[in-house]
């Protein structure tokens, strides 16, 4: 059935797919016209299969099933998709890929909220498994903005609770299992009976799946797999609203697993997860991991892990990550990359065999395993390495700093600002770049300023404006960029990093290791006198 359109304003996918209100993607023809673009952009769906799920958000369900009709009345020939709708973003990463499908959409806003009044999302990943490139989103932006008729098939609706094949026409619905063929990655790549024997052993760990997506997988794999003692996964039946918890796994919105992993009789291991499953926040007994961090040690130790024995190919970070990762890679002589924020410009690393583990400092961790980051995955080689090293977390983590010096490290968001706001404190640190190098600030001479324009190795593609820097002699940074992902104003993300070359000064606290950097900061961008606010909405 032909349904006639208009564009409707604004469906430009952000740092990660298009994310706007839940009601917004309800509104007549939204999620349709967007649908639409996205197979029209792409070469049209005649013949093609595609992996289709989600994070069980509110509308995910009802998502799905317009996505299926309309991918009959486009002529694809198959559509796998989770039971329930539901596919973590790694595991329909996966799917993809062993499926050899033309590609996927992922319905999830990730780490927002969920339900009627909050977010909602949907993502396109290519053939290979992973986010659409930058040409494409703009691309199905374009075909929006011009787009006049879709099409949608007038069925029945799937009964996605059944396991099994039915049809939509004569398009194919496969529902499977959401877990199983990602447990099944996962047992190829680390060695599950070490990690059986460390639980049976008394290794106790808590998982917070934050009732979002992940609980199912970490059910199956930690406690039935690996034997890990029923209750280690918390929160871990996947609600609409997800049970009202803001599903980000870090310190300010996982602060339940934060009290316990920091009081008394903790856990040996902590760990979370977000709304689709593809970050991942790691905790020691009374020790936070940054992410950061925890791509250097994952880097540095990853040849623990059967999936990793033949060593790495180099090592890859989004921009405004710390730098510990570098030097874990040039101290292994493996190739060290850094990209602009977002999964997506890891791809062709992974692809050309350039790169083998990937990191952000926003929770994201992982491996050319798929094309996604993978919270279970991250989690998962953690324990592969506590289990061969049988130190403690904190003990691993003083070892990585001993050996290369501390990188500290924190985030702060300046949340839901006025876009004016935003604009103008980007814009006022932009003009003063140019005259910063060879300055002082807070007695810290800068190296180097400017707005980071990455050119990719792999195909050449440039991609400019991706966040403001200053270095500092010494390897100490700043960063400012603005959040591509969030739904409400805008986001000033605010990143500050200092390098402490030990053996003296590696347990600092971080807040106050980085004051003279958080000076800095407002002595160069003057956020808190623009914004009127008087500290940080999320530190992390
Ligand atoms: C997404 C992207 C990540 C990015 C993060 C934060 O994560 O996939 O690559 O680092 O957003 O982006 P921003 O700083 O622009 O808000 P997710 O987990 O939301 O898909």
């Amino acid at each position: 059935m032909r349904v006639t359109t208009n564009p409707i304003e604004g469906q430009k996918p952000g740092t990660s797919g298009l994310r706007k209100k839940t009601k917004v993607f309800m509104s007549e023809g939204y999620l349709e016209n967007f649908i639409q673009s996205i197979f029209d952009a792409t070469g049209g769906a005649q013949g093609r299969t595609y992996v289709l799920g989600g994070d069980g958000r509110y509308f995910n369900a009802e998502a799905a099933q317009i996505i299926l009709k309309m991918a009959a009345a486009n002529g694809a020939e198959r559509v796998i998709i989770g039971q329930g709708a539901i596919l973590s973003t790694p595991a329909a990463s996966h799917l993809i890929r062993l499926n050899g499908t033309d590609g996927g959409i992922v319905l999830s806003a990730s780490h927002n909220p969920g339900g009627p009044d909050e977010d909602f999302g949907v993502k396109f990943n290519g053939p290979n498994g992973g986010p659409a490139s930058e040409a494409v989103t703009e691309a199905i932006f374009a075909r929006s903005r011009q787009i006049g008729a879709y099409w949608i098939a007038d069925e029945p609706d799937v009964d996605l609770s059944r396991i099994g094949m039915q049809h939509v026409g004569s398009m194919e619905v496969s529902v499977i299992d959401p877990v199983a063929d990602y447990a099944r990655l996962m047992e190829g790549l680390f060695d599950f009976p070490k990690i059986r024997t460390m639980f049976s052993g008394g290794f106790r760990m808590r998982f917070d799946a934050m009732c979002a997506v992940t609980g199912p997988y970490a059910k199956e794999i930690i406690e039935g797999r690996l034997g890990a003692a029923p209750g280690t996964v918390v929160h871990a039946d996947p609600l609409p609203d997800f049970g009202g918890m803001h599903p980000d796994p870090n310190p300010t919105w996982a602060h339940e697993l934060m009290d316990e992993m920091f009081g008394e009789d903790a856990p040996d291991f902590g760990a979370a997860s977000d709304g689709d499953g593809d970050r991942n926040m790691v905790v020691g007994q009374g020790v936070y991991v940054s992410p950061s961090d925890s791509l250097a040690v994952l880097a540095a130790n990853a040849h623990l892990a059967p999936g990793y024995r033949a060593g790495l190919k180099g090592v890859a970070r989004s921009m405004p990550t710390s730098c510990a990762a570098d030097l874990v890679a040039d101290a292994m002589g493996i190739g060290a990359y850094e990209t602009p924020t977002g999964w997506k410009f890891f791809g062709n690393l992974l692809d050309a065999g350039r790169a083998t583990l990937c990191g952000e400092e926003s929770f994201g961790t992982g491996s050319d395993h798929v094309r996604e980051k993978d919270g279970v995955w991250a989690v998962l080689l953690w324990l592969n390495i506590l289990a061969e090293r049988t130190e403690t977390v904190r003990e691993i983590l003083n070892g990585h700093w001993r050996r290369f010096g501390r990188n500290y490290y924190s985030r702060h968001d300046y949340e839901a600002l006025p876009v004016d706001t935003a604009n103008r404190v980007m814009d006022g640190l932009r003009a003063r770049l140019g005259d910063l190098p060879g300055t002082m600030v807070e007695g810290m001479v800068v190296q180097s300023a400017d707005d980071f324009a990455y050119s990719d190795p792999v195909d050449g593609s440039v991609s400019r404006g991706q966040g403001l820097r200053v270095v500092f002699e010494g390897g100490s940074r700043l960063v400012l960029r603005l959040s591509g992902t969030g739904t409400e104003g805008a986001t000033l993300r605010l990143y500050l990093e200092r390098y402490a070359a030990g053996p003296e000064g590696l347990d600092e606290e971080v807040q106050e290791a980085l004051a003279p950097m958080i000076r800095a900061a407002e002595e160069l961008a003057a956020i808190r006198a623009a914004t009127g606010r008087v500290g940080p909405d999320v530190v992390t």
